[in-house]
């Protein structure tokens, strides 16, 4: 299937906005980001508003967290004449100073101490080369990758202004609408994709790689092979839209601005190239003057004021983690935009310790890994997947109604030939997990066990026996240990926690609690059949646009 046939894409998203039309508020980015190579150094958040809230501060609005949700909120807020404090427990990367690589950002072969979040050895998430470990000591630092470890899996998230746009591939995907009744049964689609979906994709800055440069790269050879397996073997194979500013990966493979994509970064943040949020929703929020931003500031708790509104506790914090001053400031409304597992641990924790008591007990319920399942296979030598490889993946197969997985063709950017392709499947699994308070350890547990990861694998297995078979290949069992064929032990897509209209209403309002909402993808129930930042955008979207109307 090619992209234009892809079904129930939203006509102002994707393929329908020009790549070279992404527009920015009042200005584009279009005319300084192209050839000059300015995106990197383009209108960012940080060049307007750095902050640091003072104790005792009084705000009208408080959004706790960065990320997709809350930027959207802090926008929207904003340019209804509302001013917005946002606190953000990570670094302001843009005010970082460049490491020794003279780089803010190192490579996703290079991880130092600016990669990963308060670890003392980083924890690649290919754990393993030609089967041997290769992870390594480094100093404890605020770094811009957490790999949070539960009893039963790791998940991966973003750390800093921005929270997961600066680590993620940008894989801008709409769900099929046909899927959408099971992503968020109480959300009215024909709204959502006449309306919201198209609006996030805008603000997003979503397009398409040029399909003739697609053909011509030697950087999306490992691409093309993922295409003609997939192909052979009778699945349906698409282009998938990216934030990446594709002009600006074709000016980086003319060499006519530094590298970035094609430049092995990625993981541990893009210094040039990815339209994040700080590129985006943030730096118009800064353009409105009435949103600040105070980083390296962890909340940690929120109960009802004693003179009204919401009393919130914030640390800060320093790169080594040390907590510097605790604040309480007063908040009017408080949105939790901490991400899904950074908004359940907290509610679950201020339910239990009797901060909010009256959330009810739908909070911590309903959270899944949206099926996310690794694994590579070894090609035959006539089939290289190519020495030099773009770190944004572009396409997908998609075996979602027959077989339960949707899985992108992903890069193995080593900077040499490594003979493999590699994928991340999400699957249809039904699994869902809970928070709960741990009383002895005061810290919040989850339910997940890995043992659940079978019901992905054996999705996913549909689309990568059959390629195994028809290709006659066969599995790497050298990339997450030694013999081990599947990457089962982690998630980049948590989702749910407080489910919309269970745990909140159907626009996120908390339940028990006047002026408490939250809006990022603790709302949706473990699953969005495809990557989800761009659902958790248009949702975000819809909610702020009834909350602005009723609440405020
Ligand atoms: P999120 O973006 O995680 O933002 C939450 C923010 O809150 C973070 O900045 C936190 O540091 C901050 N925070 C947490 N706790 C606190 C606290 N107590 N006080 C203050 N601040 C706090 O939330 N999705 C896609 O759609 N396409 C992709 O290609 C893709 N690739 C990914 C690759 C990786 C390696 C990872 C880790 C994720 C990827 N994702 C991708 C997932 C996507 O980034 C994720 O769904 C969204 O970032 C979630 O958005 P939220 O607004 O929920």
């Amino acid at each position: 299937m090619s992209t234009t046939e892809r079904e129930d894409r939203p006509s102002t998203g994707s393929r329908g906005l020009s790549r070279r039309g992404f527009m920015l508020g009042a200005g584009s980015l279009a005319g300084v980001g192209v050839l000059g190579g300015a995106l990197g150094a383009g209108p960012t958040w940080a060049a307007a508003a750095p902050s640091s809230i003072g104790n005792g501060a009084q705000v009208p609005v408080l959004v706790i967290g960065t990320g997709y949700g809350g930027s959207v909120a802090a926008l929207r807020l904003a340019q209804a004449g509302i001013n917005v404090h946002m606190v953000e427990m990570g670094q302001d990367w843009s005010t970082v100073a460049p490491g020794p690589d003279g780089k803010i950002h190192p490579k996703v072969t290079s991880p130092d101490y600016r990669s990963f979040w308060m670890r003392t050895r980083t924890k690649q998430p290919l754990s393993n080369f030609l089967g041997f470990p290769i992870d390594k000591d480094v100093p404890k630092y605020a770094g811009i990758l957490d790999a949070e470890d539960f009893a039963g899996i790791s998940v991966y998230q973003g750390r800093g202004v921005g929270g997961g746009s600066l680590v993620n591939g940008g894989m801008a995907v709409t769900p099929k609408r046909a899927n959408f009744a099971s992503i968020l049964p109480s959300v009215d689609a024909a709204e959502m994709y006449a309306t919201y979906y198209p609006r996030a994709n805008a603000a997003l800055g979503v397009g398409l790689v040029d399909p003739d440069w697609f053909e011509r790269t030697s950087y999306y050879q490992y691409s093309r092979v993922g295409r003609k397996h997939a192909q052979r073997s009778g699945f349906a194979w698409t282009f998938v839209p990216d934030v990446y500013d594709w002009d600006y990966m074709e000016a980086e493979d003319n060499g006519s601005v530094p590298k970035s994509a094609l430049a092995q970064e990625i993981l541990y943040g893009n210094n040039y190239g990815k339209r994040t949020l700080p590129k985006t929703y943030l730096a118009q929020a800064a353009a409105t003057g009435k949103v600040t931003i105070s980083s390296l500031h962890r909340a940690t708790s929120v109960r009802p004021g004693a003179a009204g509104g919401y009393d919130v506790v914030l640390e800060q914090i320093n790169t080594a983690g040390d907590v510097v001053t605790t604040k309480t400031v007063n908040a009017g409304k408080v949105f939790f935009a901490a991400g899904s597992v950074g908004t359940s641990k907290l509610l679950v924790m201020l339910k239990a310790t009797g901060a909010l008591p009256a959330l009810n007990s739908e909070v911590g319920q309903g959270w899944g890994d949206n099926g996310n399942v690794m694994v590579g296979r070894a090609n035959h030598m006539w089939d290289p997947t190519g020495d030099v490889q773009s770190t944004i993946p572009c396409s997908g197969i998609d075996n979602w109604d027959a077989g339960g997985a949707f899985a992108e063709v992903a890069p193995l950017p080593a900077g040499l030939e490594t003979f493999a392709s590699f994928y991340l499947a999400i699957t249809k699994t039904q699994r869902r997990a809970a928070f709960s308070y741990n009383s002895a350890t005061g810290k919040v547990d989850l339910s997940w066990q890995t043992a659940w990861k079978q019901d992905s694998i054996t999705m996913a297995k549909t689309i990568f026996d059959k390629i195994n078979r028809t290709e006659g290949t066969i599995y790497r069992t050298d990339l997450f240990g030694t013999n081990k064929i599947w990457g089962d032990h982690l998630t980049y897509h948590p989702l749910g926690g407080a489910v919309l209209n269970k745990a909140t209403d159907n626009y996120g309002r908390l339940h028990g609690y006047d002026g408490l909402y939250v809006i990022d993808g603790a709302l949706i129930p473990g699953n969005t059949s495809v990557n989800p930042f761009v659902t958790i955008t248009a949702l975000a979207e819809r909610n702020i646009e009834r909350i602005i109307a009723t609440d405020l």
